[in-house]
């Protein structure tokens, strides 16, 4: 197995990030604008809703039925504001059912309440829904993953363990999760690291025998231009300054394919394109594959995930166009597109309004 179980737990979000982000912010007027003339020969983008914004979004396929579950930026929030989950679906991919929230903070006591409602993606196994998400562990102040548990996608959802499944620590956040061909499920999460574990069937505890303690760190891997693209100047959060490093972010979205592990991610520091890589063996190593589309117009961050439905195949994302370019209010944007014969994703192009 090519783990890296060394090393210490110690990238994330830390208060480093704002200032970055401040400075961000104080280019977004020119970077909207670039995105917009940008891509010109850009069409209208297909929408979930505009009732609310709706970032991070994490489709899955129910029988005939596709839903999309996200986090929810308040419509005032001037830093990352978000008390809960949202909930979509379709069978069409026009017509969407809205079930508003269906999840918050609330749901998990170890929490910190109101707010830091992260990322998440949801799995259907065995009649049952679990819904892994990133909220903040109130024992330490950092964001550590959850899981819910429930009958439907609309809930109600309860937290089965009391606690989180992977207690906070700096950059546990944006849960994947996935079930390999031989029913064995898989999480993985992270910013700035990448660290995956194996799940025990029940789906709420993890196989505390793998890898350290449960835990499998690729921050190594992460340092391999080839499994992780070519490095490039980024914060980290743990220095707190710019060093050059590869690809991946964040936002990891873990499927496979025949015999193909895909990797899709957030890549190249803020502002985030989307990304790829590839691999035999979920514990890779991986092939870097290269870019799925350009930063995200708007938004800094673009978190999303490929998804094939109906014979189609989508790509779902955030962007900032119908905040008029604030990143901290996104928007689920979604994007069909055809994968190429021998499996690769081409590039997309990402649409400007
Ligand atoms: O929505 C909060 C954070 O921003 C997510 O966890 C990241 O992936 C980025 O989208």
């Amino acid at each position: 197995m090519l783990c890296d179980i060394g090393g210490s737990l110690s990238d994330g979000f830390p208060l480093s990030l704002h200032l970055l982000i401040d400075s961000y912010m104080k280019r977004l007027p020119f970077l909207f604008t670039f995105c917009i003339l940008y891509f010109t020969s850009a069409v209208a983008q297909l929408r979930i809703t505009t009732r609310s914004y709706n970032p991070d979004p994490a489709p899955v396929v129910s029988g005939e039925t596709l839903y999309v579950f996200t986090g929810h930026d308040l419509d005032t929030a001037t830093y990352f504001r978000m008390p809960d989950w949202q909930l979509f679906s379709t069978t069409d991919m026009e017509h969407w059912t809205d079930y508003g929230v269906v999840m918050s903070t609330a749901t998990f006591q170890w929490a910190r309440q109101g707010d830091n409602a992260w990322a998440s993606q949801a799995i259907e196994r065995n009649g049952k829904w679990y819904w892994y998400v990133a909220a903040e562990d109130a024992s330490c102040g950092r964001h550590g993953i959850g899981v819910a548990v429930a009958d439907r996608p609309e809930g109600p959802w309860t937290d089965p363990i009391g606690k989180p499944l992977i207690p906070g620590n700096w950059g546990f956040i944006d849960p994947t999760v996935f079930i390999d061909d031989d029913g064995q499920a898989w999480l993985f999460w992270g910013n700035n690291g990448l660290w995956y574990a194996k799940l025990n069937e029940d789906m709420v505890s993890i196989d505390t025998t793998f890898a350290d303690h449960g835990i499998c760190d690729m921050r190594q891997m992460l340092e391999d231009e080839a499994q992780f693209g070519p490095r490039v100047m980024k914060q980290d959060y743990q220095l707190g300054r710019r060093v050059m490093k590869t690809n991946f972010e964040e936002a990891p979205w873990i499927y496979k394919i025949g015999d193909t592990y895909y990797l899709e991610y957030a890549a190249g520091g803020v502002p985030e394109h989307w990304a790829y890589s590839t691999a035999k063996s979920i514990h890779g190593p991986w092939q870097y594959k290269g870019r799925i589309t350009d930063e995200s117009p708007g938004s800094f961050t673009i978190h999303g995930g490929t998804i094939d439905f109906q014979g189609k195949s989508y790509l779902f994302y955030h962007d900032g166009i119908p905040s008029g370019g604030n990143g901290f209010r996104r928007t689920t944007a979604i994007l069909e597109f055809q994968r190429n014969a021998d499996g690769s994703i081409p590039k997309i192009k990402v649409k400007s309004e």
